[in-house]
C-alpha cells in the first residue's frame, strides 16, 4: 500500500487530528465495535459503560476496566500516534482514554471520554487520583466522601462529555483547515458530530481506516488502510509542522 502526502497535509499548521479506538488497536488495544474482537461483541454496553451498570453490578465493571488497564499498561505507542505526535502545533482531538498519544510526544491533546488511568469518586465529591495501569486498584469506597464508589474517570454512556474539553474541541474544529479522522466508527455522538462540523467549515477531510465507517460520506480523501501505515506515509514524516 502507498500513501501520496498531500500537499495541504505538509503545509498546514491549523491541522486537527480526531481518533477513536482504531489508532491504538495496532498496539494491541481492543477496539468496541470489531464484530470478533471488540469489547462490544462479548459484553452488553450498558452493563460495562453506563451509570445504571455501574449501580447495578460496579464489581463486574472495575473487573472489566483492571483487565483493560492491564492490557493498556502493556501498550506503547505506534507509528501512526508518533507521525500524530510529530505535528506539535496540531490539535488531536481522541475518544480515546490511553494515553498513547502522550507517551508519543503529543502536547495538546483533548481528550473527550476522559482518562482510563484516573479514577475518580462517582458521586462527584471532588477526589480523584493517577492510578497505575499496570496494579489497577480492586473495587473501593470514595477516600474523601466515602458515600460514594471510587471509578474510572472517563465517560459512560448517558453522561455528559466534560466541558471545557468539549468547548475547545469545538473551537479547534472551527479554525481547522484540515482534519484527519482516523480509527473511528463514527458512531457515537457528539464526538463524531465535530467530523459535520468541519466539513460544514470548509475543512479538508481524511479518513484512515480499515473499514468502511459511518462519515464516510464527509471525506474528500478516504485512505483504506492500518493506522500504524497510512499516518507515516500521509503525513510524511519530518516534513513541516
Ligand atoms: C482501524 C484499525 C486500524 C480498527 N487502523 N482503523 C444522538 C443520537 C443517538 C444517540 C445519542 C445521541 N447523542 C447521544 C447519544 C447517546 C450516546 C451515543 O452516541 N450512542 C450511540 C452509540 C447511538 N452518547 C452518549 O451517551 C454520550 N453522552 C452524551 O451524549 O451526553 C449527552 C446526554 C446525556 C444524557 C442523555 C443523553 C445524552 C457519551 C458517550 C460515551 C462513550 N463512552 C465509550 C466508553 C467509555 C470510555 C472507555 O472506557 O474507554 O467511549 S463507548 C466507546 O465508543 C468509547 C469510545 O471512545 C467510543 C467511540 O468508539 P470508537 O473509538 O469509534 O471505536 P469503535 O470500536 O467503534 O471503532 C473502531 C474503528 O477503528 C472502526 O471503524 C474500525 O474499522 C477501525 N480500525 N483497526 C485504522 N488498525
Amino acid at each position: 500500500m502507498s500513501v501520496e502526502p498531500c500537499s495541504h497535509l505538509r503545509e498546514t499548521s491549523r491541522g486537527v487530528s480526531f481518533s477513536g479506538a482504531g489508532l491504538s488497536a495496532p498496539s494491541g488495544v481492543a477496539t468496541f465495535r470489531d464484530k470478533m474482537e471488540g469489547h462490544w461483541a462479548k459484553h452488553d454496553p450498558m452493563q460495562l459503560a453506563s451509570p445504571q451498570g455501574f449501580a447495578r453490578d460496579p464489581q463486574l465493571v472495575m473487573d472489566w476496566y483492571a483487565m483493560r488497564r492491564l492490557q493498556m499498561g502493556q501498550s506503547s505507542p505506534n507509528d501512526g500516534h508518533r507521525s500524530l505526535a510529530a505535528r506539535s502545533n496540531w490539535v488531536h482531538i481522541t475518544q480515546n482514554t490511553d494515553d498513547l498519544l502522550e507517551r508519543a510526544g503529543a502536547t495538546d491533546v483533548l481528550h473527550l471520554h476522559g482518562h482510563i488511568n484516573r479514577d475518580r469518586c462517582h458521586g462527584r465529591c471532588g477526589w480523584s487520583e493517577a492510578i497505575d495501569l499496570t496494579d489497577p486498584p480492586p473495587l473501593r469506597s470514595c477516600p474523601a466522601c466515602g458515600e460514594y464508589k471510587v471509578r474510572p474517570d472517563v465517560v459512560w454512556f448517558g453522561e455528559m462529555l466534560p466541558d471545557d474539553v468539549w468547548s475547545r474541541a469545538v473551537a479547534a474544529i472551527e479554525q481547522a483547515d484540515t482534519l484527519i479522522v482516523v480509527g473511528t466508527s463514527a458512531l457515537v455522538q457528539p464526538a463524531a458530530s465535530l467530523i459535520g462540523l468541519a466539513n460544514r467549515r470548509g475543512a479538508a477531510i481524511h479518513i484512515v481506516n480499515t473499514e468502511p465507517g459511518a462519515a464516510d460520506d464527509l471525506a474528500h480523501h478516504l485512505h483504506v488502510g492500518s493506522a500504524h501505515e497510512v499516518l507515516p506515509q500521509l503525513l510524511s514524516e519530518g516534513l513541516g509542522g
